[in-house]
């Protein structure tokens, strides 16, 4: 049976091709796709080719692309490999992408993911012209069934001038009734407060609605998302792991913390996926998550019952992953909630469900601000995605990352980030394979001492205590010492060292 089932809609199906034709030079395109899930897989690639016979013929054809965070090699990789990408937001993490915003040619705009929709209501990112989304399916009645990630659905079909669908007859149709879409979101000041909670809170309904009219062409797909497996849990991960869930169980001993927790948010990444094994080894039941991405651990924590439900936008898993999910698919849809990603990433929600955040980083420095986006100061790496969205909104607020990084040639403990993402006003607590270091409650000279002891690479404690003693007594004001003269010197060495070569 077919997955369109509104017959006036059956007569927009067309290739991917004669699709990807009705996508002008210079458009707006705001597509779907969070963290490789839900994503359009044919029309980027027809249009990418489009593209470049274009720029064959000597004729510029450029796009603006708009998503809800990153892709996947059909879309990001084609898109940008073509040359057709002239301005990207507001999360990649794509390599030939990366390349290209690195080297000048590619202008990437790098927004807080809850930010975007209301950025694009507000008019302040310009026309959008058309929206690409992937739908399981769609209703008698021409109601659009989501896909595996919700993102900035809503917004783009509500905000663009034409719309283009790829239906995905790989994506499960029981995912149907799995998804929130809120619709009682507005601009000042007509704001109404958003009625979640709880992290089960269903505020919405589980369709996209969209006029018949807006809709110019309906694509038929049948293929996989792009789920890449994680590495397995080496022994950083696990100690990284093994901290931060010691620090929960102190907090909750310590009455600072429910001793159910609070809503668990956990970024991308495999360290991120070690934490939630371990909080599986915890023994602790009846857990929920108010998070963006689903990975693989979250399923674990589900079937286990350390996690009652979770809410997020979208899954981010492996191929074993998805089989997991699709085999059990009645009992996951069943605790599992998929929003956009302007709720799931919502500042108020984080801030009255008392999230506890735990999110990657590039680098920390000895008074807690950190570096989630750029190597060296310079080169973007992916983005700031929702990290900002929950550390600064979140009851507590971790990061985590190994002490160092390329084999121990860099120390992610440094005197001053080479760029900031989290002041260290947001930031609570740093954990590292070392350990962890809570900042809460510490003026800057103690959170000094406190990173560089409990969270350095030996390799690298006498120099940043060096640093900090001279500093102590050479800098010009005793609050936060620096000198800035060699603040840098960290950053500058691993430079010369050739370690950082582009
Ligand atoms: O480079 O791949 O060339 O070897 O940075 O580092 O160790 O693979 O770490 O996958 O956990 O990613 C911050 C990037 C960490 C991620 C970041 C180099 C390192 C490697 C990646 P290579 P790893 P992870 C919700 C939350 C922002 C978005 C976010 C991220 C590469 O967590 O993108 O939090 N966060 N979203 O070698 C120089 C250092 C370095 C360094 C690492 N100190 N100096 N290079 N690297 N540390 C989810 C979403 O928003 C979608």
């Amino acid at each position: 049976m077919s997955r369109i089932r509104n017959e006036a809609l059956r007569r927009k199906v067309m290739s991917a091709d004669e699709a990807a034709a009705l996508i002008s030079p210079g458009d707006n395109v705001g597509m779907s796709g969070f963290t490789g899930a839900g994503y359009p897989k044919a029309v980027p690639v027809a249009l990418a080719n489009r593209i470049k016979a274009a720029h064959q013929r000597g004729e510029e054809f450029r796009i603006g692309v708009w998503t809800g965070a990153s892709t996947a090699p059909e879309l990001d990789g084609a898109l940008a490999d073509a040359d057709g990408i002239e301005l990207r937001l507001p999360y990649q993490s794509d390599p030939v992408s990366r390349a290209k915003i690195n080297a000048g040619t590619m202008e990437y705009i790098d927004v807080h993911l809850s930010h975007v929709a209301q950025m694009t209501w507000e008019g302040f990112l310009g026309r959008l012209n058309v929206a690409l989304i992937e739908v399981t399916g769609i209703t008698e009645n021409g109601d659009l069934i989501p896909s595996a990630s919700v993102g900035n659905n809503k917004t783009w079909i509500d905000q663009a001038d034409k719309v283009i669908l790829e239906v995905n007859a790989w994506q499960r149709m029981e995912m149907f009734g799995m998804h929130d879409i809120y619709y009682g979101t507005a601009l000042p000041p007509h704001r109404k407060p958003l009625p979640i909670v709880s992290p089960d809170d269903r505020i919405g309904v589980p369709v996209f609605h969209c006029p018949p009219e807006k809709i110019i062409a309906i694509v038929e797909t049948d293929s996989p998302d792009r789920n890449s497996a994680f590495k397995p849990l080496d022994e950083d991960s696990k100690a990284i792991a093994g901290h931060f869930i010691d620090f929960l169980a102190a907090e909750a001993t310590a009455g600072r913390l429910p001793h159910d927790y609070l809503p668990l948010q956990s970024g991308v990444g495999n360290i991120a996926n070690a934490v939630l094994a371990g909080l599986g080894e915890s023994g602790k039941t009846g857990l929920t998550a108010y998070t963006e991405v689903l990975q693989d651990g979250m399923l674990d924590l589900l079937e286990k019952g350390t996690l009652r439900m979770a809410s997020a936008t979208a899954f981010s898993l492996s191929p074993a992953g998805v089989d997991r999910f699709n085999d059990d698919i009645d009992f996951f849809s069943k605790r599992i909630i998929l929003r956009p990603q302007e709720i799931s990433n919502h500042p108020e929600a984080i801030r009255r469900l008392g999230v506890i955040a735990s999110n990657g980083m590039i680098e920390a420095d000895i008074y807690g601000n950190v570096n989630s986006t750029h190597i060296m100061g310079s080169r973007i790496q992916n983005g700031i995605g929702g990290s900002g969205d929950f550390a600064r909104n979140a009851y507590l607020s971790t990061f985590v990352t190994p002490s160092t990084a390329k084999g121990g040639a860099l120390s992610c403990i440094v005197p001053m980030v080479s760029h900031v993402d989290h002041t260290e006003h947001d930031v609570q607590v740093v954990i590292t394979e070392q350990g962890l270091a809570d900042l809460r409650g510490c003026a800057p000279r103690k959170r000094a001492e406190r990173i560089i002891r409990h969270c350095a690479h030996p390799d690298y404690k006498d120099q940043l205590l060096d640093y900090v003693g001279r500093a102590d007594d050479g800098a010009w004001g005793r609050h936060t010492p620096h000198l800035l003269g060699e603040a840098f010197d960290f950053h500058l060495r691993f430079m010369q060292t050739g370690t950082m070569k582009a």
